[in-house]
């Protein structure tokens, strides 16, 4: 039995374990690259759980809306152009602690300094140019969520045999 609360989930049998969800997409370097499987690979390996997937062309509000948070700052503008420039794969990952998991796969912000391993660390170069974007909390996560998905396209009732192999 799943019953939703925000951008988490009970599972309500016995246990009661808080499952987050995050937003993530493969912005249009990774689409073009041609490693978007690469990508999604490093979170499916990790043991979290897709639960929402698209390919979609952002529109130049949805992305100033994404990235409200930087307005005003002086790489604003290109990030907008970079993100609408091609397709990404907007998506939602599902698990315990998911947010800060995903976020420690995606690696640094700057991709110069981000650790080996890490998407960032093993695919990328740039700043400008790295690759993927994850949710950096709980409000953010919500919040990204909610651009990108309306309820009925995230898979909520979708419980798999192997949770119990990846999360006691
Ligand atoms: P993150 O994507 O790791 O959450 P962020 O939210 O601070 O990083 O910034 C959003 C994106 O903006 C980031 O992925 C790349 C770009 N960016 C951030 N800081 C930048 C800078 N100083 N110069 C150029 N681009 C930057
Ligand atoms: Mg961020």
């Amino acid at each position: 039995m799943y019953e939703t609360n925000g951008s988490c989930i009970y599972y309500s049998e016995d246990i009661k374990v808080s499952v987050e969800r995050t937003f993530v997409a493969i912005k249009p370097d990774g689409v073009e690259r041609g490693i978007i499987g690469e990508v999604i690979k490093r979170f499916e390996s990790r043991g979290l759980k897709l639960v929402g997937m698209k390919l979609m062309k952002l529109s130049n509000e949805k992305a100033q809306e994404h990235y409200g948070e930087h307005k005003g700052k002086p790489f604003f503008d290109g990030l907008v152009s970079f993100i609408t420039a091609g397709p990404i794969v907007a998506m939602v990952w599902e698990g315990k602690g998911a947010i800060a998991l995903c976020r420690s796969t995606i690696g640094a912000t700057n991709p110069a300094q981000a650790a080996p391993g890490t998407i960032r660390g093993d695919l990328a170069v740039e700043i400008g140019r790295n690759v993927v974007h994850g949710s950096d909390g709980p409000e953010s996560a919500k919040r990204e969520i909610g651009i990108f998905f309306s309820e009925s396209e995230v898979c909520a009732e979708w419980p798999r045999a192997v949770d119990k192999w990846v999360s006691e």
